[in-house]
């Protein structure tokens, strides 16, 4: 005898189960799942459909019908409430990414020069007041330039001073700015007065002493140029430089290019030449910035200026040396490490 229609899980009561349950999903995965449970090929709405052949021939028309009308309200809400979760999670994702456009922006960070060429401005800036005006040379140079000219032929024991890096027969990065004084020498009679900044290099490497460095050279070359005139011009540009009195000390020493030479010390404003542990004066209380000197005769018969007539003096400046007393920097190599914190101090 064949089954009556009542006999079956009717579709209304699978669909209507079913319908609370999709409306009640949170989730894709869940949706999905409910699909497979109930439209499935072993869903429970597709198991009604399956039994069809075991209704009368009768029922099976209508019985059908109201099978397939359960299926297309399912599909329908699948459809509807994925739409709906669809939505639901472009909405989070807009929320979690959203911009708050109430606050405060963040302004462009002006930049600034680096403490170095602050430093070197300032000193071509000081001695351009005191009527000095500015001069360049190579960077690369000879070493009729570098050394032979100023009075140091090969094998002289001061060329050892300098610790050169040669980049080929004849070449070297210039050790100082003085081969630029030869330079304008050579070019340009008596009288002169000029500065050459700029890097020169050194195979140096400590917390006073960097391979790449800044020298600001000067000369001054007239009648009747004495020493005193250098004394006078090196103490106004040093107190100009630090903007106060500060401690300088002049110390006989020998450069092969001036007779008689001296050292000058700037007394040591990070320790307050109290010495002691400083590793800026390494405990003497001074820090030696300038190398100077009146020039040697050897050197203007190299360019031929005549000493009796023409005298002149000359300075080299150590710019980072400044700088360290300037603004209390302990170690050379913090001006080239590039380190941003330390350079929005200035
Ligand atoms: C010279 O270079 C001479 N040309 C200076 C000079 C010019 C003397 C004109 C007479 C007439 P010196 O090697 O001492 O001298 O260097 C001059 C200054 O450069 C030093 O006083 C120091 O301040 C600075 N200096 C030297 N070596 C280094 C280094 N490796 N790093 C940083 N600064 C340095």
């Amino acid at each position: 005898m064949a089954a009556s229609a009542h006999d079956q899980q009717l579709p209304e009561a699978i669909s209507e189960e079913a319908l609370a349950r999709i409306q009640a999903s949170s989730d894709s995965a869940s949706l999905e799942a409910l699909r497979v449970e109930y439209l499935g090929k072993k869903g429970r709405l597709t198991g009604a459909l399956r039994a069809l052949g075991s209704l009368a021939p009768a029922e099976r028309p209508a019985f059908g019908q109201r099978v397939n009308r359960a299926k297309e309200a399912l599909d329908a809400a699948l459809a509807a409430r994925g739409e709906e979760l669809r939505l639901r999670r472009r909405e989070a994702a807009l929320e979690a990414s959203a911009v708050d456009v109430t606050l405060p922006g963040f302004g462009p960070t002006p930049g600034r020069p680096h403490p170095l060429s602050r430093t070197l401005t300032e000193i071509c800036d000081v001695l351009g007041g005191m009527g000095f005006t500015v001069e360049e040379g190579p960077e690369v140079e000879d070493d009729y330039h570098n050394f032979e000219a100023l009075n140091m032929p090969a094998d002289h024991p001061a060329r050892d001073m300098q610790d050169t890096f040669f980049v080929g027969d004849d070449r070297v990065l210039r050790t100082h700015t003085s081969p630029v004084q030869i330079r304008v020498m050579e070019r340009q009679p008596p009288p002169l007065r000029i500065i050459a900044p700029g890097a020169v290099y050194r195979n140096d490497d400590d917390a006073t002493h960097s391979p790449m460095f800044h020298q600001v050279e000067g000369l001054m070359v007239d009648r009747g140029v004495t020493f005193a005139h250098l004394k006078g011009v090196l103490t106004t540009f040093l107190r100009r430089v630090f903007e106060r009195e500060v401690g300088v000390r002049l110390r006989p020493s020998f450069f092969p290019f001036t007779e008689p030479s001296v050292e000058v010390d700037v007394g040591c404003v990070v320790c307050g030449q109290r010495g002691g542990e400083c590793r800026v004066c390494k405990g003497t209380g001074w820090l030696e910035i300038l190398g100077a000197g009146m020039v040697d005769p050897a050197v203007f018969a190299h360019v031929g200026y005549d000493p009796e007539e023409f005298t002149g003096f000359a300075f080299g400046v150590g710019v980072e040396r400044i700088a360290m007393l300037k603004y209390g920097i302990d170690d050379i190599r913090l001006f080239y490490g590039g380190d941003l914190r330390f350079l929005r101090q200035f």
